[in-house]
């Protein structure tokens, strides 16, 4: 499989972390996430958004956007549940993680990372939010191992990808008790990838 790919990404990261949990090589395409010039004619035909990551299967079908990604590869392995109101749960943290979480501190850190400028005010109120979701996610990780069913899944890959590098978008993590135990036990996973790797 190719993946259509950003070395800093915490979206493309999902994938190439819940691929080394799964045993599966992938080719790895390097997209560059500011000058977005040539996303038309590489990503045009594969994702409608062009934005990375885009996953192309062997057979030539594409699929875009990084939970998408996660629910397609994990379905059936142990990384996703089988009984119904599990899997739901999973999908209620994607959705968080889409909705509440990652527009709030994964910008900021791509702000900061790349010196982009924006007003300063915008800033303060994405790290205010991205502080609410931080909050939120400590909130139900007290007294639980990992977010459903107390069994590693997607929804922690997914959840982890932005969290364990927040500190890079101007967020203390060592606030959060129970994300940063989380995060120490996410690493422990069998397969575990850095996001530099
Ligand atoms: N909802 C999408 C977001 C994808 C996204 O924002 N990708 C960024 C890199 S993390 C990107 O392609 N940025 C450059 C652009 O928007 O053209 C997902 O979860 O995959």
């Amino acid at each position: 499989m190719l993946l259509y790919d950003n070395a800093l990404s915490g979206n493309c990261y999902k994938v190439r972390l819940l691929a080394s949990h799964l045993g599966l090589e992938l080719e790895r395409r390097e997209l560059d996430v500011v000058d977005r010039s040539n996303r038309a004619e590489v990503l045009g035909g594969l994702n409608p958004a062009l934005r990375v990551p885009v996953l192309v299967l062997d057979d030539g079908r594409a699929l875009a956007e990084s939970n998408a990604i996660l629910y397609y590869l994990a379905d059936g392995t142990e990384y996703f549940p089988s009984e119904g109101f599990e899997r739901a749960q999973v999908v209620q943290w994607l959705m968080f993680e889409q909705y509440s979480h990652e527009p709030n501190v994964a910008t900021p850190r791509f702000w900061l990372h790349f010196g982009i400028e924006v007003d300063p005010s915008v800033l303060a109120e994405r790290q205010r939010l991205g502080g609410l979701a931080l909050a939120a996610l400590d909130e139900h990780l007290a007294g639980r191992v990992f977010l459903v069913g107390d069994r590693y899944s997607i929804a922690d890959i997914s959840l982890y990808a932005y969290t364990h590098v927040a500190d890079e978008g101007g967020f203390d993590i060592g606030q959060y008790a129970s994300i940063r135990a989380w995060l120490g036990r996410v690493k422990e996973r069998p397969g575990y990838v850095p996001i530099t790797g």
